[in-house]
């Protein structure tokens, strides 16, 4: 039988690579889309080279697009990649809107120049509710971004919805709520934290800085969030889906339960919070309802937030101690 294949964008980034893991598994042939970098950023993806196909391209640029579509000849694509640190898209908003945003119609654009029957996963997210208007979070609740970042978002989830209505195409967009794993990037806060605890634990560094402890997000692993992704293109019809684990916890509870894996109960002396950790405009709380999923394709969130937050900072330890 002919093998299916995948073209994923954003395959460096952490669930880039924790989708190819588990779509090799299902024996698909794999085309990961990798922007240029003047040194090669594959620490996720190393262990792949040699098991996937690399293909050189840019959200930014349409044409690397079209031509990434020819050379891997997809059955499925999954949109991942993009500017994906809230904070920066204060920063860099215009940058954010490009990627994040025009990035999908791009992608869109070269699936309707090329063959309208590939199946897309646009990667939306729990940004997009922001300030939540409804507790938790489901598929008809109204978005109320509250970052450049959120913004961009909301803009590639309708324009992805829009390319299904208009043009047929089987079209999803999966918001994800917050999920992590070993191989989340080192800005955001999760990662900061197991890395800053097993600093610590090495005596490698007295403390960790941080801005807002206060803010609640609905912490799931990575691994279990990208079933979820494919599970969305082997459905009848395509839709849009909520996935998260129903519970969301505060910073505090995280380095609560990352300091405890070191011996540490009374982490106050540890956590210095500055300024420039703040954002802008913050969202206090994220949480969602995975209800839909859960009725439609069996899906459950497998790994608990204590094991996430074990796993993490264990792995940091590994890594730091050699
Ligand atoms: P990462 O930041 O780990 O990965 C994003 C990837 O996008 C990186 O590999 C990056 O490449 C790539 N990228 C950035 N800009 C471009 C560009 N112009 N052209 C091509 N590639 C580009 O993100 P995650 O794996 O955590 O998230 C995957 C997707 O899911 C993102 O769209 C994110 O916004 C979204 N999301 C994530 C959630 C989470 O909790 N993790 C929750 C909800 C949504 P490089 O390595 O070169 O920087
Ligand atoms: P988020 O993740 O913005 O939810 O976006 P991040 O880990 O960056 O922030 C979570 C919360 O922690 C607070 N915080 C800090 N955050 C960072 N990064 N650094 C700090 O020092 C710090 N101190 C406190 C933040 O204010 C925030 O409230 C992630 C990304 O993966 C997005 O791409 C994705 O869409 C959403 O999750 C769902």
């Amino acid at each position: 039988m002919e093998k299916k294949r995948a073209l994923i964008t954003g395959i460096n980034g952490m669930d880039g690579s924790h989708l190819a893991d588990f779509l090799l598994d299902k024996n698909y042939e794999i085309f990961g889309l990798e922007r240029r970098s003047s040194t090669k950023n594959r620490q996720n993806t190393a262990h792949l080279e040699g098991k996937i196909n690399f293909i050189v391209g840019d959200l930014t640029d349409q044409n690397s697009l079209i031509r990434s579509i020819r050379v891997s000849d997809p059955h499925e694509i999954y949109n991942l990649a993009a500017q994906s640190f809230v904070a920066e898209s204060w920063n860099t908003p215009e940058q954010t809107g490009d990627v994040t945003g025009l990035g999908t119609l791009r992608m869109l654009e070269a699936i309707r120049e090329s063959r309208k029957d590939i199946k897309i996963y646009q990667a939306c997210s729990s940004e997009m509710f922001g300030q939540m208007i409804e507790n938790p979070a489901k598929e008809t609740t109204p978005f109320n971004p509250r970052s450049p970042y959120g913004a961009a978002k909301v803009y590639s989830y309708y324009i992805t919805k829009n390319y299904r209505e208009s043009y047929g195409i089987f079209a999803t967009n999966g918001i994800l709520f917050n999920h992590e794993s070993e191989r989340r990037g080192h800005e955001f806060v999760t990662r900061k934290i197991s890395d800053g605890v097993a600093r610590i634990k090495l005596g490698l560094a007295n403390n960790i800085e941080l801005g807002n402890l206060e803010a609640r997000r609905d912490w799931g692993y990575a691994p279990d969030f990208v079933e979820a992704m494919w599970a969305m293109l082997q459905q009848p019809e395509p839709d849009d889906y909520v996935i998260a684990t129903g519970r969301d916890y505060s910073i505090r509870d995280f380095l609560d339960e990352a300091f405890r894996k070191i011996g540490i109960e009374d982490w106050s002396n540890h956590v210095v919070q500055k300024s420039e950790f703040f954002r802008p405009a913050e969202v206090d709380t994220l949480c969602g309802d995975y209800s839909k999923a859960k009725e439609k394709f069996n899906w459950e969130p497998k790994i608990s937030f204590k094991e996430i937050v074990s796993r993490m900072v264990e792995n940091d330890l590994r890594i730091l101690d050699r």
